[in-house]
């Protein structure tokens, strides 16, 4: 090959660095708590960037840490050039960066552009009428016809009255998180500088909240719809386009990426999104394989079907040259509770690793998956602090809903399943905090925890360290084309490249005769013939 064309192919890699990436997700509140008040925080999080490395991963991502009344843990922003005193300090943030970068890991944070807090300092000039804040936002004084009949993503209704400036605000989300008025270009202005401020201190990239919401076409009234009525006027629009290669300018000085959570798109909206000549972002997070057992907006939980779930993921491995694989994250229920099987606790854990680890696209892990950690086992409303899960059963007891069904709901969906604090050891406080912890610990921490799975050389843990250490030398995985070979009820096998992948994802006992070498398999034994229960393997054929 001529040097010429080496050197362009390795710039290429070199740029696509993140397509080697393994990214770690930390919900920096239920994370680790350096000093007993029960919250997690970034000192904690350094205490553990031995921990992080020792998984293989290169990446972390940060869910918020900025200034926030934390009405919504963090997702509503009252000052994004500085760290909320619960998480710590700059200082402690620039250590981070700085211990992480020895380590070979870099950091990536959640940038929160569609809305803000009701306390930031643009809200609270913006109802005062303060220029240059005046427009900053969606004000029913400055839109003639609103407000209108749009439901938003917590339930209810998307309008607030605001007596400071006697008009109403838009809020898509809660009521303490007003929408960004991207009408107005001075928003993106200071959006960029605030982009430029986080690469500037050594920040490779950004997780997108909400980003295909942004611009918002019009105010009209939505097409009355069971969730989301409205959602024509902001859904993956030009104006949002726009403004993703804006970003999309910003961070190419950088050599930084992007993932974009991108609500209700398809493979066709998510190519657009994401393909290299229109330069917007990186990566999408989409919802289609969430929404097998889930409608988007949780209110109902449907029946889980593996054979659909393939369906979905298939398609988009198929129709995405390359995209994220993720099974959690903050807003999702625990992936083994989910998708597994709570009698095969520990192999349809490691399959479900199997399957994230050895997909085409670039794998999230979120904190605690990597464990097997399972969905809450709280028993009342009481102990429950997500915003979403409050709004809803609020919703549902005005509609009186029964409260045992009422309560199966937010048990099967709230966002709080997956947010429960990280379990590094059976003690109280479960290693977290040596406090009251600020989410109630899962009880079963006393067999789910870290130090005991690091002592197991069979344990979940020890496997995703296999398995992570297996695709990092692995072409195949890494570069390979993917194929679905058979979606099965029991059974599922997709290629990569030369690999085979093989899952059993079922309690039953399957025959099959394999031939190839087996290069991995989530059982000590197997046993010959047969897959065991939720065995997973990779075959070279
Ligand atoms: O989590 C959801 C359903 O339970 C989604 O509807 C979620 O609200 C949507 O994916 C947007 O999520 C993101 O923005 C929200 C924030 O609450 C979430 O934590 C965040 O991931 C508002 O900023
Ligand atoms: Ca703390």
């Amino acid at each position: 090959m001529y040097p010429s064309v080496l050197n362009e192919i390795i710039n290429t890699m070199d740029k696509e660095w993140w397509k080697k990436a393994i990214v770690y997700q930390i919900y920096p509140r239920s994370f680790c708590d350096s000093n007993g008040d029960g919250i997690g925080d970034i000192p904690g999080i350094i205490s553990k960037l031995d921990y992080i490395s020792s998984l293989g991963v290169n990446v972390i991502w940060l869910s918020p840490v900025y200034a926030s009344p934390n009405e919504d843990n963090g997702y509503d922003i009252s000052d994004y050039l500085s760290i909320h005193p619960d998480f710590g300090t700059m200082d402690d943030f620039d250590a981070l960066i700085a211990e992480a970068d020895k380590r070979g890991i870099k950091i990536i944070m959640d940038l929160v552009i569609n809305h803000t807090s009701s306390e930031h300092e643009w809200f609270q000039k913006s109802r005062k009428g303060i220029e240059p804040y005046k427009d900053f936002y969606y004000w029913s004084d400055s839109w003639p016809g609103t407000p209108n009949n749009w439901t938003g993503f917590f339930g209810g209704g998307t309008w607030e009255y605001d007596s400071e400036r006697k008009a109403s605000y838009l809020h898509l989300f809660a009521p303490h998180q007003p929408d960004l008025n991207y009408h107005n270009p001075l928003v993106w202005e200071k959006i960029n500088e605030i982009l430029k401020f986080w690469l500037d201190k050594g920040v490779k990239g950004f997780r997108c909240d909400v980003i295909n919401i942004l611009y918002k076409d019009s105010l009209e009234n939505g097409k009355k719809k069971m969730i989301l009525t409205g959602s024509e006027y902001y859904l993956t629009l030009d104006g949002t386009h726009e403004i993703l290669k804006r970003i999309n300018e910003t961070l190419a000085e950088y050599n930084a990426f992007t993932v974009g959570e991108t609500v209700f798109v398809d493979t066709n909206d998510a190519r657009l999104l994401t393909s290299p000549e229109r330069k917007e972002l990186n990566m999408v997070f989409s919802f289609q394989h969430m929404e097998v057992d889930q409608i988007i907006v949780k209110w109902f939980k449907k029946k889980f079907s593996w054979k659909k779930f393939i369906a979905v993921l298939d398609k988009w491995q198929r129709e995405l040259e390359w995209n994220t694989i993720y099974l959690e994250n903050h807003d999702q229920p625990r992936s083994v509770s989910r998708f597994g099987s709570i009698e095969y606790w520990k192999e349809s854990s490691k399959l479900l690793a199997t399957l994230l680890l050895t997909l085409k696209g670039t794998p999230f892990i979120f904190e605690g998956e990597e464990i097997g950690m399972t969905n809450f086992d709280f028993v009342s409303m009481d102990e429950v602090e997500d915003v979403e899960s409050k709004n809803i059963y609020k919703i549902l007891s005005s509609v009186h809903v029964p409260k045992g069904i009422k309560w199966k709901m937010i048990k099967n969906t709230s966002r709080d399943n997956a947010r429960t604090p990280m379990q590094w050891n059976n003690k109280n406080g479960a290693g977290f905090t040596t406090g009251k912890p600020w989410l109630g610990i899962n009880k079963n921490k006393d067999r789910i925890n870290v130090e005991m799975e690091e002592r197991d050389r069979d344990s979940i843990l020890s496997y995703y360290k296999t398995l992570i250490a297996f695709r990092k030398k692995s072409d195949d995985l890494l570069l390979g084309d993917y194929r679905l070979i058979e979606n099965g009820r029991n059974v599922t096998e997709y290629m990569r490249g030369g690999l085979s992948i093989i899952l059993n994802h079922s309690d039953k006992e399957v025959k099959r005769e394999i031939r190839g070498e087996i290069l991995l398999s989530t059982e000590n034994e197997r046993k010959e013939g047969f897959l065991k229960p939720w065995e997973a393997i990779l075959v070279r054929n």
